[in-house]
């Protein structure tokens, strides 16, 4: 096992993997930019280097100057995580040439995947169903009319080199067709610097449904099972399961089978997720795309199986075989992750910045939160705004959501917005609690939410706070006056959060109704 490793990220994800780390007796060193110096992964670090300015593309993304990092710190391996470089074959080829040990795939395979045609080509070849559509980049506007009318309308422009939906044009009708055709160019372009496109037929109420994969060096290849990933908002997931709840042991067989195909057809190495859409009509699936990488979402993986996924990375990468066997692999209970950010649920999910002054994590039975933030902690501006992942497992999905409900309720985030009052929503909006989830629950739930009377959110420890010192003030005042003057309004604010108190009836009432407003 490597003695010191290096891990390229910052955030929930470098302490997740500090944690496994530590269990396993390696040395760590962290990298953090110039505006992450306060941060928890670099506190709880063995050692921390500054790569560089806070813009990520200084530091998190600076590959000379991490590996610069491994070097002077004579780290033998490095970790990247999920996002900045973690799917860039350039840099995992950087990191062999420097004699250092990449925890992920070859880049061989990392390159396959990361074009999304070669992707299509390498799963048709191994056996594994496709979206119907194109293998090759689409060359002119002609063949992409020709082709659409060949696989009939709506149907999907995608970018080639793309991934996770940016760059996704729906196209309903050939008059929809050329805009399409030459915006999906455009953004695929700047987002990629590859104007590429190619075509699927779209599926209609999709669910999206992922296959966690593992690969060893010594040819064994095992599927750790589905996770349901049908609840997102702009292509990016918001809540994940496992099991979903659809859970079909015949359906998780057969898609757990071409996904283990997919990876030995690229001689795949450490952890990996193979993505399916699957027509909720017919229940045919078909391969999307495999992401090469440590997942966001894998802790409800690891909380319905019991294994440490970040634990097997280090082995395998260190050259073991995988330490269990596709026979040994079993599924209890009821895993779901929701991601927490510091976004405004009633702005539109508008990232929300700034300082956290007071915090309260949820823990108990069944309860895991992976979170990379403190109180005091600040969120920056700078990169992605989740500042954690709150996991629940229960023996049931039901049990699992009364978790849930109650793991919400005892989370408290002041300073500044986030996801959580969503959140508490959705837990117990009736469809979700159906588990009848495909991909335009957001859109519906959000059109019921319109029409619903706003359910209240819960007194929280902050507010408590600001009502006792209200009431304090309150009493003194009568004490030092003949009579309480009812007209007076006093404004009371903490950890960022205020209250306005009109009269000293309408105190607990007013306190709460305005609570949530900063
Ligand atoms: C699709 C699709 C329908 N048909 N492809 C791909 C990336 C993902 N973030 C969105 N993607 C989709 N690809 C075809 N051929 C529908 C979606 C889709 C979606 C998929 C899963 C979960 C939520 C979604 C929301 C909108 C569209």
């Amino acid at each position: 096992m490597f003695k010191k490793v290096l891990i390229a990220n910052r955030g929930e994800i470098a302490v997740r993997i500090i944690r496994s780390c530590r269990e396993l007796d390696i040395s760590v060193v962290a990298i953090y930019s110039e505006a992450d110096i306060d941060s928890l992964h670099v506190r709880l670090a063995d050692e921390a280097i500054c790569v560089g300015p806070a813009p990520s593309n200084q530091s998190y993304l600076n590959i000379a100057a991490i590996i610069e990092a491994a070097r002077t710190t004579k780290a033998e391996a490095i970790h990247p995580g999920y996002g900045f470089l973690a799917e860039n074959a350039d840099f995992a080829r950087a990191v062999e040439n420097a004699g250092l040990v990449f925890i992920g795939p070859s880049p061989e395979a990392m390159d396959v995947m990361g074009s999304k045609t070669s992707a299509r080509r390498a799963a048709t070849e191994a056996g594994v169903p496709i979206v119907p559509g194109t293998v090759e980049p689409l060359t002119s506007f002609a063949e992409t009319k020709a082709t659409a009318e060949q696989f009939g309308y709506p149907v999907m422009l995608k970018a080639a080199a793309g991934g996770g939906g940016k760059g996704m044009r729906l196209v309903r009708s050939g008059e929809e067709l050329l805009s399409a055709f030459e915006t999906a160019q455009a953004e695929a372009a700047s987002a990629f610097g590859d104007s590429s496109v190619y075509l699927e037929k779209a599926v209609e109420r999709p669910r999206h449904i992922e296959i966690q994969i593992f690969a060893d060096r010594h040819g064994n290849v095992v599927h750790l099972g589905e996770r349901e990933c049908s609840i997102q908002r702009r292509h990016q997931k918001v809540i994940e399961e496992c099991p979903s709840p659809i859970n079909d042991s015949d359906l998780r067989a057969r898609m757990g089978e071409c996904a283990v195909k997919i990876a030995q057809a690229v001689n795949y190495v450490g952890a990996g997720t193979v993505e399916f859409l699957l027509a909720d009509a017919t229940r045919e699936f078909y391969f999307l795309e495999m992401n090469t990488r440590l997942q966001v979402e894998h802790p409800v993986t690891e909380l319905a199986t019991g294994f440490d996924l970040v634990r097997e990375q280090f082995s395998v990468a260190a050259g073991n075989a995988l330490s269990f066997s596709q026979a040994q692999i079993e599924w209890k209970g009821h895993a779901i992750e929701c991601r927490i950010y510091a976004e405004d649920p009633d702005n539109n999910f508008f990232p929300s910045p700034g300082t956290i002054t007071y915090l309260r994590e949820p823990a108990g039975p069944g309860v895991r939160l992976d979170s990379g933030v403190t109180q005091h902690a600040e969120v920056s501006i700078y990169y992605d705004p989740m500042i954690s992942k709150l996991a629940v497992w229960g023996r049931t999905r039901q049990e699992a959501i009364e978790r849930l409900r109650r793991a919400l309720a005892e989370y408290e985030v002041a300073g500044i917005t986030t996801t959580l009052p969503f959140f508490r929503k959705v837990v117990n909006d009736a469809e979700f609690i159906s588990g009848q989830l495909d991909t335009g629950f957001i859109a519906r739930f959000n059109e019921r939410q319109a029409s619903v009377t706003a359910v209240p959110e819960p007194i929280v420890e902050t507010d408590m706070a600001i009502i006792a010192a209200a009431f304090a003030y309150l009493n003194r005042q009568e004490q030092q006056s003949a009579h309480t003057n009812s007209h007076v309004t006093s404004r009371w604010k903490m950890s960022g959060r205020s209250a306005a108190l009109n009269a000293r009836q309408n105190l607990i009432e007013n306190a709460s109704a305005n609570r949530r407003k900063q």
